[in-house]
């Protein structure tokens, strides 16, 4: 599949360049580069979730772009936005085939003209529908849905990082079961022609799957949608990003295995997003429930994003639970700093359930170079494609009853690469079920994984990512390297 990054709305500034390199890395389905050098501590969510290439989101009401309390809070601190309900069914189709884009093009413009990244949300869903398709049914409502989808996808074409292509599918419970609807009822096969509908109308946006209560890995309707991505990557159906819009309250709670869930979803071969995040409660426990959410999402490099469910208590659906990071009056809540320091401390992947490397672990920064080269005024000619060495080192391990999801961090030399090849035997039982962002020969005993067609080239004392998921345990592997 092909993604046009040079479409990308234009950034402005460094932050912008960042979020920007960001975006089209996130594109081209590479996995992202990593800051190997401490860096300040940035001041704003936004720009210390751009340290590690991530985007920092809020979802955006257009009639609270007059409130400068909101929007100064909005400027300063994000660079992605959600359009809250604007660009729902209702809102830009509410007579059948009459598209209004009033209020998606305030949120967009506003955002676009800022260097914003902008999430869409959503084109196909049960809810919010104008009153004309709610009453539609069969053959001519599966017309007007991929009508809608081909409509609204190619209006915004070019200016949306990630849609929300179908929301909300699957039925709440222990069933796992599609979720019964007017849309459901045209046919199982909706969600993918939504999909390949979405891929036609804007081959540069990343194509998501969006729901609530898909967080907790052993609940039925998480496992209901990771086997809808899995069977669409199986069949090639196109999808780039699963969004778990992660609604947290006593109800349904933050789940001690949302990293499993987020890196689960990740093996896959997609991206996750955490796109409507919020976290009922106050004080250090909902500071901590936030931390715990940036953290996990930072483990996994295929994280690449979190946007709040509004900016300040007051803007959310669920504003008695007081469940976002900034308070009315736009003070700064305990979860807003909790929320900052553990972006700032995430701009590599915490190798926190990883085995002690039994060899010792690559430099975290370039080694210098043996010939320095004197100062010059130009800057250096970039450094063509080498066969330098290189060093590997498995950075996280998720383990479960059954099977695990490996992250290995692969790192250049003091020369550049044009390609590499990752060894690792594993321990007896286990046997690889699949890699992203390198291609693996071999499943049992000693399994090598070569570079991915865009990831062979490393520069010096550069890294790039790749993982694997297998059946057994992961535990004791140790991965050697070589390059060229
Ligand atoms: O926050 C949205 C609220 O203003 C709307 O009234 C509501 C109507 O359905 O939708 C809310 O946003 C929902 C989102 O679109 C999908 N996931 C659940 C969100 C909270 O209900």
């Amino acid at each position: 599949m092909t993604h046009q990054s040079a479409s990308r709305p234009r950034r402005r500034g460094p932050r912008a360049a960042l979020a920007s390199a960001a975006v089209v890395a996130l594109a081209a389905g590479t996995s992202l580069l990593y800051a190997t050098s401490a860096s300040a501590a940035e001041s704003t969510l936004g720009a210390a979730a751009e340290q590690s290439g991530r985007y920092f989101g809020a979802a955006v009401a257009a009639n609270k772009l007059s409130d400068s309390t909101y929007v100064n809070i909005l400027n300063r601190e994000f660079n992605s936005v959600t359009a809250e309900n604007e660009m729902k069914l209702d809102a830009t189709e509410p007579q059948q085939g009459q598209f209004n884009f009033s209020n998606g093009d305030r949120i967009v413009n506003h955002a676009i003209s800022r260097g914003m990244a902008v999430r869409g949300h959503t084109l196909a869903w049960h809810s919010q529908q104008p009153g004309w398709m709610r009453q539609m049914e069969g053959a001519p409502l599966r017309q007007a849905m991929l009508n809608h989808v081909t409509q609204v996808a190619s209006y915004y074409r070019g200016k949306i990082h990630s849609w929300d292509v179908v929301n909300e599918a699957f039925a709440d419970g222990g069933s796992g079961a599609r979720r019964d609807s007017n849309l459901q009822r045209t046919g199982n096969d909706w969600i993918e022609a939504a999909f390949r509908a979405a891929r036609a109308a804007d081959p540069g946006a990343k194509l998501c799957y969006n729901d609530y209560n898909i967080d907790n890995w052993s609940w039925a309707k998480t496992q209901a949608a990771y086997n809808l991505v899995r069977d669409f990557k199986q069949r090639g159906v196109p999808i780039d990003c699963v969004g778990l819009q992660s609604h947290f309250n006593s109800g349904s709670p933050y789940p001690s295995n949302y990293r499993t869930t987020l890196s689960s979803f990740a093996a896959l071969g997609v991206d996750v997003q955490i796109t409507e995040l919020d976290i009922e409660g106050s004080g250090s426990s909902q500071a901590n429930t936030y931390r715990n959410v940036v953290q996990d999402c930072l483990a996994v490099s295929r994280c690449t994003g979190i946007t709040t469910w509004g900016i300040r208590d007051c803007d959310s659906w669920r504003s008695g639970g007081t469940p976002l990071l900034f308070e009315c009056n736009g003070n700064k809540k305990q979860a807003y700093h909790s929320t900052l320091s553990a972006l700032n401390a995430g701009g590599t992947p915490p190798p926190t359930t990883a085995p002690p490397p039994t060899t010792a672990p690559p430099p975290t920064t370039a080694p210098p170079p043996t010939t320095a080269p004197p100062p010059t005024t130009a800057p250096p000619p970039s450094q063509p494609p080498g066969d330098g060495n290189c060093s590997a080192a498995v950075i996280s391990l998720d383990q479960w009853s059954g099977g695990f999801v490996a992250n290995v961090r692969v790192t250049a030399g003091s020369a550049s690469t044009s390609s590499w090849t990752v060894t690792m035997t594993l321990p007896s039982g286990a046997a690889v079920t699949n890699a992203w962002n390198s291609q693996a020969s071999g499943s049992t005993g000693t399994v090598r994984f070569s570079n991915a067609p865009w990831n062979g080239q490393i520069g010096a004392g550069q890294s790039t990512q790749f993982g694997f998921q297998g059946t057994g345990t992961g535990s004791g592997m140790t991965p050697t390297c070589s390059a060229g």
